[in-house]
C-alpha cells in the first residue's frame, strides 16, 4: 500500500474533526508523540548472542531464542547497521538498549567484572553522531559463573562477589553513558537466579540477594543521568519452581530501599492472565518510576514480537490516564529468530508506538466525567465507541510527518535490505 500525501492529509483532516467532537486535539497529540521515546533492544538483532567469544552460544538464564532465519548480525558494525536501518522505519527518535555482552573489546578477553566505558566506545560514538540515547543492562547469564543457576544470590562467596562487581561496573558504565550523551541512561538489573525444582533455601537466597543489591546500589555512582531499575520474573527455563527475584521480592526491595530505584515490569514475567497494566498505578502512588519491558508471551514467557493487543494498549492507557509519561519508561524486550529480525524490531516498535498514540487519542476526560457522575453504563458505552474512532488516519499522518514509510510500504524496504545486506551474511 502506497498512500500519497493528499490522501493521507484528507483522511487526517476528517479524523481530526471526529476527534474534535470528542474534545481531543489531534495536532496536540501528534506533537506529544514527537517527544515519546522508546528503547529499542539490541538483542533482537542477534538472538541474544552478544560479542563475547568465550560465552557465545552458551545461552542459559532461562531464556531461549528459537528459529534460524538467515542474516543474524555477527558483530557491532552489523548490529548497528541493522538497528539504524530499523530505526529509519520507525517514527520518532528512540533509544537503543544494550546488554553488557555487547561490549567490543578488540578480540581481547575482558571479564564482566572488568568492563568499562572504553568497551562501549563504538556504541557511544555511533549514538552521539545520531543524537540518540542508550540504556544499559548488566548480563548475569550465559557465563560459566552463572551455570549453578545462582549469581547475586549465590551461597558461594566468590561467585557472588564476581557478580556484585559486575553490577557495580555496569552502573558506572550506564552513568558515564548518560553523561556522555546527556540523556537518561537506565541500568536495569535482571538476574536468572532460581531453581528447576522445589527449593528449601528460598529464604536464604533472597536474604543474600538483598545484601548483594544493597552493595551494588550503595556504590557511589553519579546519578545525574542514571536511573537504576530492577526486573522481576515468575519463572524461566530451568527455574520453573523457584525464582529468587520475584515480583514480591523487588516490590519490597524498591519500596524500602533508601536508594531511588525504579521497578521494571516485563509483560512476559507474570502469570498469563495477570494484567501488568493494573500494577502501574500502584507503583506510581508511591512516587516510583516504572520501566516497562513490552513483550508478548505466548502461553509462557516466549518473548514473541510485540503486537497491538489488549495488554499493550491497556498498559499505554494506564500511563496516559495517570499522565505519567515522564515517570514511565517504555522499552522493548523480545527476540524472535524465526523471522527477519528487522521486521521483528519494526513491527514491535511500531505496535508499541501505536498503543501510545491510541492512548493519547483517548477522550479520557469523558470517561472521568461519566465516573464522577456515577454513570457507569455511559462509561462502558463510551469505551466501546472509542475503539472505532479513526485512529489509523492519525497514525499515518504521524509516520508521514516523521518521514517514515506510511502503511506497509516499509516492508519493501526491508526486502531490499534483506537481498542486499542480510543475504551476504549466509
Ligand atoms: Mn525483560
Amino acid at each position: 500500500m502506497n498512500l500519497d500525501y493528499e490522501k493521507i492529509l484528507a483522511d487526517y483532516e476528517r479524523a481530526k474533526e471526529v476527534y474534535k467532537d470528542f474534545g481531543v486535539d489531534t495536532d496536540e497529540v501528534l506533537s506529544k508523540m514527537k517527544g515519546i521515546s522508546i528503547s529499542l533492544h539490541c538483542w533482537q538483532g542477534d538472538d541474544v548472542t552478544g560479542f563475547e567469544e568465550a560465552t557465545k552460544g552458551m545461552g542459559g538464564g532461562g531464556i531461549l531464542a528459537t528459529g534460524n532465519y538467515f542474516g543474524r548480525a555477527r558483530n557491532g558494525d552489523e548490529l548497528r547497521s541493522d538497528l539504524e536501518f530499523a530505526m529509519s522505519l520507525i517514527p520518532g527518535k528512540h533509544k537503543v538498549n544494550l546488554h553488557a555482552i555487547y561490549a567490543e573489546t578488540d578480540g581481547k578477553k575482558v571479564e564482566r567484572n572488568e568492563l568499562s566505558i572504553d568497551h562501549f566506545e563504538k556504541w557511544l560514538k555511533w549514538a552521539k553522531e545520531r543524537d540518540i540515547g542508550i540504556d544499559f543492562n548488566p548480563t548475569f547469564f550465559a557465563h560459566p559463573k552463572a551455570q549453578s543457576g545462582y549469581t547475586l544470590s549465590s551461597t558461594d562467596t566468590e561467585i557472588r562477589e564476581f557478580w556484585i562487581e559486575h553490577g557495580i561496573k555496569s552502573r558506572e558504565i550506564a552513568s558515564q553513558i548518560g553523561k556522555e550523551l546527556k540523556k537518561t541512561c537506565i541500568n536495569n538489573i535482571w538476574i536468572p537466579d532460581g531453581s528447576k525444582d522445589f527449593t528449601a533455601k528460598r529464604y536464604e537466597h533472597r536474604k543474600i540477594l538483598k545484601e548483594s543489591l544493597d552493595e551494588i546500589f550503595s556504590a557511589s555512582v553519579d546519578k545525574t543521568y542514571l536511573v537504576d531499575s530492577v526486573e522481576s520474573k515468575l519463572f524461566g527455563i530451568g527455574s520453573e519452581a523457584f525464582v529468587v527475584g520475584s515480583h514480591e521480592f523487588y516490590m519490597g526491595y524498591v519500596f524500602t530501599s533508601k536508594h531511588d530505584i525504579a521497578i521494571c515490569f516485563d509483560l512476559g514475567h507474570f502469570h498469563p492472565t495477570e494484567s501488568v497494566a493494573d500494577k502501574i498505578s500502584s507503583v506510581l502512588a508511591f512516587s516510583k518510576k516504572v520501566l516497562l519491558h513490552l513483550s508478548r508471551g505466548m502461553r509462557w514467557d516466549s518473548d514473541h514480537v510485540v503486537v497491538l493487543n489488549d495488554e499493550v494498549v491497556s498498559v499505554s492507557q494506564e500511563v496516559k490516564r495517570a499522565d505519567a509519561f515522564d515517570r514511565v519508561f517504555f522499552a522493548l524486550d523480545f527476540f524472535d529468530a524465526s523471522i527477519n529480525r528487522i521486521i521483528a524490531w519494526v513491527t514491535g516498535a511500531r505496535a508499541a508506538l501505536k498503543s501510545i498514540l491510541y492512548a493519547l487519542l483517548e477522550p479520557t476526560h469523558l470517561l472521568n466525567e461519566a465516573e464522577e457522575e456515577g454513570d457507569f453504563g455511559k462509561r462502558l458505552a463510551l469505551l466501546e465507541e472509542f475503539k472505532t474512532l479513526p485512529f489509523g488516519a492519525v497514525w499515518n499522518k504521524f509516520c508521514y510527518e516523521s518521514n517514515i514509510p506510511v502503511g506497509n510500504s516499509w516492508l519493501d524496504k526491508v526486502k531490499e535490505y534483506e537481498e542486499k545486506v542480510l543475504k551476504s551474511r549466509i
